[in-house]
Parts: structure tokens; C-alpha cells; sequence
């Protein structure tokens, strides 16, 4: 099975390069932030406990993700890997996701991190707001999710160095130039 965390800052193009990977090798796409959507489309009390925090910019507690992400693994049948997106973003829920792994005989792969520089992380962001009207994809909240990112989620990054399976992509240019680098990294 091949199991990938794709990693990175807001708008560094998770959610977008996630989606091209799992049509090339069929990969079941687990993002924490589409699912955490979902649950606030559907008014449960998870999404009205999520939501808040989310329009702030702040990461919802770790034991709601790592519950809805391990209810997803058990949920699939006979998956060919999973693709882990927007999820771990602090040490503790890498320590969780590779503690539920080794439970079920699986493990990471790697993760793919996408470098992007900071002013193209707002300036797609912005972008994205004023075509699609995230609630989260204004100017404040977006710089409040890259300094959560600096402060809680980069340290995740030195927990998958420490294991040998951290990988680094350019993510600036196209989503075809950067798509081709990952599969590079992927079928290498
Ligand atoms: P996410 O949904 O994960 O959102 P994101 O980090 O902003 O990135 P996303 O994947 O959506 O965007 P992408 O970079 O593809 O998280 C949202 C919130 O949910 C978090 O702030 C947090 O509150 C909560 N959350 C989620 N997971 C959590 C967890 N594990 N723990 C705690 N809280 C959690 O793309 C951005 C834009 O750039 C798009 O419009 C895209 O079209 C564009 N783009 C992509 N690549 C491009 C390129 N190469 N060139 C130009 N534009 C590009």
C-alpha cells in the first residue's frame, strides 16, 4: 500500500496537487479540512464545534481529527493507499496517525512538503476567497493560518526528517509543473 502525507503551509496547493495524485494511483483521499467542511454543511455538532475555530484560522483539537481520520481508514474497503491532506499538522497528531497505522499493519510512505513563498500563499488565497467566498480566505484569517502553520504545524516536518521520510517539492510554478515533480518523488 502506498500511504503519503502531502504537507504544507495554507495555499501551497495540498488540496489541489491531492486531487491529480489520486487519479493517477487511485490513492483515497483523506482531507481533514474537506471533511471538517462537510460536518459544518451538515450542522452536526462537530461542524458547529469546528466552525468557529476554522473562520478564526485556529486548528480544531487534535482528538476531533485523529477521531474522524481513523473512522475514515476503517471506513474503506480495500483501499490502495491512502493520501493523507492537510493531516498531521502538530507532532502529536503524527504521533497518533503512525500509532493507528502500525495497529492496523499499515505505515506512511513518505510525505511530500510543498515549499511556496509566502506572498504566493496570500496571494492565492485571496484569490480563492473572491472566487469561491471561503469564509477563511480573507486577509486577517490568512495570516493568522500561516503563523498557526509557523508556530504548531512546521514542527511536524523535523518528526518526518527524524524518520527519513520527508521529501521536499517546489511548489511555486504550475499545478502541472509541480504535479510532475511529485510523481517524479512517487515513482521514484
Ligand atoms: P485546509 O482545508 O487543509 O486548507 P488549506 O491548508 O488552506 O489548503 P488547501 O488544501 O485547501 O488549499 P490549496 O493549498 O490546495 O484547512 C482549512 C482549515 O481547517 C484549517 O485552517 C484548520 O482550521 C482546519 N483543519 C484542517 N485540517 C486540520 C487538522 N489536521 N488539525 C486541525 N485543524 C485542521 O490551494 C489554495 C488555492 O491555491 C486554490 O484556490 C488553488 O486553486 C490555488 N492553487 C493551487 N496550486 C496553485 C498553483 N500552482 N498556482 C496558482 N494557484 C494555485
Amino acid at each position: 500500500m502506498l500511504n503519503i502525507v502531502l504537507f504544507g503551509p495554507p495555499g501551497s496547493g495540498k488540496g489541489t496537487q491531492s486531487e491529480k495524485i489520486i487519479d493517477r494511483y487511485g490513492l483515497v483521499h483523506l482531507s481533514t479540512g474537506d471533511l471538517l467542511r462537510a460536518e459544518i454543511a451538515g450542522k452536526t455538532d462537530l461542524g458547529l464545534q469546528a466552525q468557529s475555530i476554522m473562520q478564526k484560522g485556529e486548528l480544531v483539537p487534535d482528538e476531533i481529527v485523529i477521531g474522524m481520520i481513523e473512522n475514515r481508514i476503517d471506513g474503506s474497503e480495500d483501499p490502495k493507499g491512502f493520501i493523507f491532506d492537510g493531516f498531521p499538522r502538530t507532532v502529536e497528531q503524527a504521533e497518533a496517525l503512525d500509532e493507528l497505522l502500525e495497529k492496523r499493519g499499515l505505515s506512511i510512505g513518505f510525505m511530500i512538503s510543498l515549499d511556496v513563498k509566502r506572498q504566493e500563499l496570500i496571494d492565492r488565497l485571496l484569490k480563492r476567497g473572491q472566487e469561491q467566498g471561503r469564509e477563511d480566505d480573507n486577509l486577517e484569517v490568512i495570516e493568522n493560518r500561516i503563523k498557526v502553520y509557523e508556530d504548531q504545524t512546521f514542527p511536524v516536518m523535523d518528526y518526518y526528517k527524524g524518520t527519513g521520510k520527508y521529501r521536499g517539492v517546489d511548489g511555486m510554478g504550475s499545478i502541472d509543473d509541480i504535479f510532475d515533480r511529485i510523481t517524479r518523488v512517487i515513482d521514484s
